[in-house]
């Protein structure tokens, strides 16, 4: 471990590391998926002269990022501001974040001479990422807890195999039945990134990290146990050792939580469509939940936003009863972009008052 990492002693003692592995944490623990970004005015304002990967490879401004809306919301963890393709964009891979759409990769992945000509990741080139997160943890309060990501192989080459954001995922699938020994080469490479990107934010010593599996969603369980888990597996192997928690989360994987579950992460995210105790029924017990509140809920007014928030801490807590050995509170995805922040300071204001 890195000097950086040997600065962070009080871990266990974090509300968000607590309710991770069973221990009982000092206030209710929150934090939500996308709090940094176009929601605050104070990102927008650096966004209109910075570039979104200019932005994602200089350690001054994800600090600076990264630090708002721990500032503004009082949230128990900040998220390293970046994107799952800065890895991708790191080892050279020729990609750009649009505005308004996501990541654009200039060549799809989709023969196996392009499989064979991606790039490996040498750490050296997420440098700019470990000195942002030695920026972050100086600034950051003893009480907060850092969260580093990364994408999860899938979700990953769903990207690189469609071009960009997608519907349906028909190359992505044809490439995963078609050819799955090239499907396993293509997911063995992106697992090596992922864990290449993830151990270099736990070297520098993130209190937490989150694999994102977005659109894990779109698969059958059988697909999922069958050409993702076993990948998503080896990432959360590979950094067991760090012993920090390992959150695993993906859009619309109701039907895919036990499975997800099996792949050996600590604290399970779920979307907003089924709710924490039922989840905890699907996970099994002796894991964390976080989640759920449905982010369209932050538009509908104090009074839905009272008892919609009421209503997951209470889920929260049977979900506790039935076997989950702590509750995270958080989105059931990202906070949307027209989200009012004043709306999110006071759901986090009610969430530590109950
Ligand atoms: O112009 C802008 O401001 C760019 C918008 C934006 C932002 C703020 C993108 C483009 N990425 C990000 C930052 C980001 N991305 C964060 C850090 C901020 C935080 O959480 O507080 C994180 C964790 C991500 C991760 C990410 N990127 C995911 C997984 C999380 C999720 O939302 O499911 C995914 C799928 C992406 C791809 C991506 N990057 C950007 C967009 C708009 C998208 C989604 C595109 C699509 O719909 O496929």
């Amino acid at each position: 471990m890195s000097d950086t990492a040997r600065l962070r002693p009080h871990r266990a003692h974090l509300p968000l590391v607590a309710a991770a592995t069973g221990a009982t944490p000092s206030r209710r623990p929150v934090w939500f998926m996308r709090q940094a970004g176009r929601s605050l005015p104070e990102y927008r304002a650096i966004r209109a002269d910075h570039g979104m990967l200019e932005s994602c490879f200089d350690p001054a401004l994800v600090c600076e990022i990264t630090m708002q809306p721990v500032r503004r919301h009082d949230v128990d963890a900040a998220i390293l501001f970046s994107d799952i393709v800065v890895p991708l964009k790191a080892a050279g891979i020729d990609l750009d974040i649009v505005a308004g759409t996501g990541p654009v990769i200039a060549h799809p992945v989709r023969t196996a001479d392009d499989v064979t000509a991606l790039p490996r990741l040498e750490p050296g080139s997420v440098g700019a990422i470990g000195k942002a997160i030695e920026l972050i943890l100086a600034e950051l309060g003893d009480d907060t807890a850092l969260i580093g990501f990364a994408g999860a192989p899938f979700t990953l080459a769903s990207y690189l195999i469609e071009g960009g954001p997608s519907r349906n995922y028909e190359r992505t699938k044809a490439m995963m039945h078609g050819d799955p020994a090239l499907w396993n080469v293509l997911m063995g490479r992106l697992t090596d990134i992922t864990i290449g990107f993830l151990t270099t934010q736990l070297e520098a010593g993130v209190d937490a990290v989150q694999l994102f599996d977005s659109w894990a969603g779109a698969l059958s369980d059988a697909d999922y146990r069958t050409y993702v888990a076993p990948h998503s597996a080896r990432v959360f192997a590979e950094v067991a050792s760090y012993a920090v928690p390992r959150i695993h989360f993906g859009v619309g994987t109701g039907e895919l939580l036990a499975s997800m579950a099996g792949v050996g992460a600590d604290v399970i995210g779920v979307d907003w469509r089924v709710p924490l105790d039922e989840a905890v029924r699907r996970v099994g017990p002796g894991k964390a939940v976080q989640g759920n509140l449905d982010p369209t809920m932050l538009f509908a007014g104090p009074e839905v936003i009272d008892r919609e928030v009421r209503r997951v801490v209470a889920d929260g807590e049977r979900a506790v009863a039935a076997g989950a050995i702590g509750h995270i509170f958080n989105l059931g995805h990202g906070v949307l972009p027209g989200t009012d922040p004043d709306a999110i300071t006071r759901a986090v204001e009610l969430i530590h008052s109950l």
